[in-house]
């Protein structure tokens, strides 16, 4: 029923529509409306209410509404389901806990992240209505060895999409970041299970600093937003369509024959490392190497100071 209202409301957005039109229209009690109107208001939604004339729905530009993305993912079908919260621990947690009630394509979207995560257990902090941290929850026909390019697909559809909106020179610091001027603009977590061939599900977590105005002591170094760099602030939901659509397109090309060509094209053209000298942690390890290519795999190729190459496949890498 909930929805329902919304929906009316979504018809006259911008007019009023009495509550005993939705009586008539929906056939419940008055007082039932007045109780689901309000606990849409919780959810977020801007509904203005006047005795006499009713309900209206206004413009909530600042939040990530389901129903306004809705009304712009036309027939993505990755976001054709969105989960929404105010609040929530982990987006990433969330879909992999209700992974197999949720319908492959459905994004799970939230303000704020009481417990964002990075890899290895580190820390991602999600600011309330900053940025975007959204769980792409996936269920694609593969073979689990291919559920690491995920990382590469959402990479190269984040940096295109951000330097599509906004102009800025993002780039991909393989395997998971996006950089603006050296500065993490945004980190992706990609989760997986599966069985020994099958894959059951693939959690696609990303996380982008775009209004952010400030960032803590020990993150400033290290991190920068959209408006930041950009000087703007960015209609956050204009920039998930845009990266939900762009992920669709480099996903569906790479589901059809496993081939990772388009994706490897933005990757390698947008590179932050691709011919520079790089340092790779990996463990307690620490090597200097120069980054020369990034392989059909998605893997890190990489010639030490003896000559010698090495493919890659996971680690952190710093400039
Ligand atoms: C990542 O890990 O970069 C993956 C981040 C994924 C976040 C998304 S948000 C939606 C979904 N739900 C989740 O719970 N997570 C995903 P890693 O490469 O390990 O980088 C983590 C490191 O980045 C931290 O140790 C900090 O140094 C730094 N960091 C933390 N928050 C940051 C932020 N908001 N912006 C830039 N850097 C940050």
């Amino acid at each position: 029923m909930r929805s329902k209202i919304l929906e009316e409301l979504y018809i006259n957005k911008g007019n009023y529509i009495s509550g005993e039109v939705l009586r008539t229209k929906l056939g419940v009690s008055r007082t039932a409306i007045w109780k689901h109107i309000n606990a849409l208001k919780e959810e977020g939604y801007n509904i203005e209410t006047i005795p006499r004339k009713g309900y209206m729905l206004l413009e909530m530009k600042d939040k990530l509404l389901p129903k306004e993305i809705e009304a712009l993912i036309s027939n993505n079908a990755i976001g054709q389901q969105i989960v929404y919260f105010d609040s929530i621990d982990s987006t990433n947690s969330y879909a992999k806990k209700e992974a197999n009630k949720l319908k492959d394509g459905t994004v799970i979207l939230s303000e704020e992240q009481l417990l964002g995560r990075g890899r290895r257990g580190r820390n991602w902090s999600s600011p309330k209505g900053t940025g975007i941290w959204m769980s792409l929850v996936l269920k694609p026909n593969i073979p689990p060895t291919e559920g690491v390019k995920m990382t590469q697909i959402a990479a190269a559809a984040v940096c295109k999409s951000i330097r599509e909106l906004t102009g800025l020179n993002a780039l991909i610091k393989w395997p998971n970041d996006i950089v603006i001027n050296g500065k993490k603009i945004c980190g992706i977590l990609t989760e997986m299970a599966g069985e020994l061939n099958e894959v059951n599900y693939i959690i696609v977590g990303i996380g982008i600093n775009v209004n952010t105005d400030g960032f803590s002591c020990e993150l400033k170094e290290k991190a920068t937003s959209l408006f930041i760099e950009g000087g703007k602030k960015i209609d956050r939901r204009e920039l998930v369509v845009n990266i939900l659509k762009n992920f669709e397109a480099l996903y569906n090309i790479y589901i059809k024959d496993l081939n990772l060509d388009e994706t490897l094209v933005i990757v390698k053209n947008y590179s932050a490392i691709l011919g520079k000298e790089i340092k790779i942690i990996q463990g307690n390890l620490e090597k200097k190497a120069r980054a020369i290519d990034i392989n059909n795999e998605g893997l890190l190729l990489v010639q030490m100071d003896d000559g010698s190459k090495e493919l890659i496949s996971s680690g952190e890498v710093s400039i």
